[in-house]
């Protein structure tokens, strides 16, 4: 716990929400601080993902929490952003978790499910009872989904899927798998490129799909990404997703978990920078605080610009979002920007703790560690960099 005076009273952003939002903002707060911060170091050092606050999420309401109906709260998209931030501030791992819940797996399956398929998974998953990963990324990459290789082949009434997925949270412990793969039935798209992607909801139970969690991370160590084998999976027809047709499906997706992330990695931001402003008054350097210093105060205001300046940015696509006007290039400026900003005060952060900086007994290395999975993930800088540039000039340089 930070004893430095909070930022918070600096730039009172309080002033722009309301007061139903500042509620959710409270209630992720004391989750992050009450159960997350007291364990998180041990379970990144542990590489433990702890299951039992899967359902605590579910029972606070941020699981899919900015989805209607099906035991979803139906809160404001600010809301939910403010909830990423708090969680993130604690760690990254945690605020994946509630993203590939709620913004990907819950999100395919509300956008574009059957009514069927939405009674039999979302309660479940919105209280946290049932989890679910999004299968979309492959072992050669992940920037180009247009190239997967899976496919889902029609065999009789029925598919079966082949292929591998890389990446995918919390696969080995979900329920439901939202699998995305080529279809060769021109009937539902097949032989038309990008078209061709479509969603299937497998149970993970099914024979011949494997989750694997991929070891020797040394990011995001408190959760759990894998690699999972699609080998003849057989589904029954109605596991096909049907209002998801393309690559439009999947990125619809993509795009409620980028916003996420637009406020998230603001949470990890602040918190670098309420360690860096702790350890500023209290470490003493040549007979004074450090923080008397006029090279380490520059640096301070310098972060403190940002990560304001980064919750006024997803403050504004959050109303915007609200509105139902968000562009992806709108949310691309965001994804690219808090991350990249978040990694540069990590680093700063990191350089004022000095020696200690590296250990444990500070958050900063964690969230450096952490930020640099979420620069990865859901777009890189360079994706969301091409995506502004084609809205710039109207040229496609991928
Ligand atoms: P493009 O030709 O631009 O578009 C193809 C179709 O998709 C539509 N579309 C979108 N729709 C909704 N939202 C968006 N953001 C969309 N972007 C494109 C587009 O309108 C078109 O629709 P239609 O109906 O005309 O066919 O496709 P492209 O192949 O040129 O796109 C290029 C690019 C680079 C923008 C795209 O491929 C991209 O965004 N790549 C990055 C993908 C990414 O973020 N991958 C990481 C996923 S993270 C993950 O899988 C792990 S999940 C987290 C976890 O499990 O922990």
């Amino acid at each position: 716990m930070t004893t430095a005076p909070s930022i918070d009273a600096v730039f009172d952003l309080d002033a722009l929400l309301s007061s139903e939002e500042l509620e959710w903002q409270q209630k992720a707060r004391a989750f992050a601080q009450d159960r997350l911060l007291p364990v998180i170091e041990e379970d990144f050092e542990a590489k433990h993902f702890r299951r039992e606050f899967v359902k605590e999420l579910g029972d606070l309401g941020f699981l899919g929490m900015h989805l209607q109906g099906y035991g979803c709260a139906g809160a404001g998209a600010v809301s939910y952003g403010l909830v990423c931030l708090e969680l993130e501030a604690a760690d990254s791992g945690w605020r994946t978790f509630v993203s590939v819940q709620g913004s990907l797996a819950m999100s395919a399956i509300h956008k574009y499910g059957s009514e069927e398929q939405k009674q039999q998974w979302l309660p479940g998953m919105a209280a946290g009872d049932l989890i679910g990963c999004f299968a979309l990324t492959e072992p050669q990459g992940g920037s180009d989904p247009a190239g997967m290789t899976t496919t889902a082949r029609r065999d009789g009434d029925g598919w079966v899927l082949d292929g591998a997925k890389r990446w995918i949270g919390l696969a080995s412990l979900a329920d439901v798998a939202v699998v995305w793969a080529k279809v060769d039935d021109p009937e539902f798209g097949g032989g038309d490129g990008g078209r061709a992607v479509r969603g299937f909801l497998v149970p993970t139970s099914t024979p011949g799909f494997t989750a694997t969690p991929i070891d020797g991370k040394l990011s995001m160590r408190a959760s759990v990404q894998c690699d999972i084998s699609l080998d003849g999976v057989r589904v029954d027809g109605d596991a096909i997703l049907p209002g998801a047709k393309g690559l439009s499906g999947p990125f619809g997706c993509l795009n409620e978990a980028r916003y996420g992330i637009v406020w998230g990695a603001m949470g990890a931001a602040r918190s670098c920078l309420e360690a860096a402003i702790e350890r500023s008054v209290d470490r003493e350097v040549f007979g004074k605080p450090i923080g008397a210093n006029q090279l380490i105060q520059a640096k301070l205001a310098d972060m403190f610009l940002e990560v304001e300046k980064g919750i006024l940015l997803a403050l504004h696509l959050g109303r915007l979002k609200e509105r139902g006007t968000l562009t992806p290039a709108q949310i691309s400026v965001g994804k690219l920007n808090s991350v990249r900003e978040a990694l540069a005060i990590a680093h700063e952060a990191r350089a004022i703790l000095a020696g200690d900086g590296i250990t444990n007994a500070w958050p900063v290395m964690r969230h450096a560690a952490n930020l640099e999975s979420v620069r990865t993930y859901e777009g890189t800088d360079e994706i969301h960099q091409l995506i502004l540039g084609r809205e710039l000039t109207g040229l496609n340089a991928f």
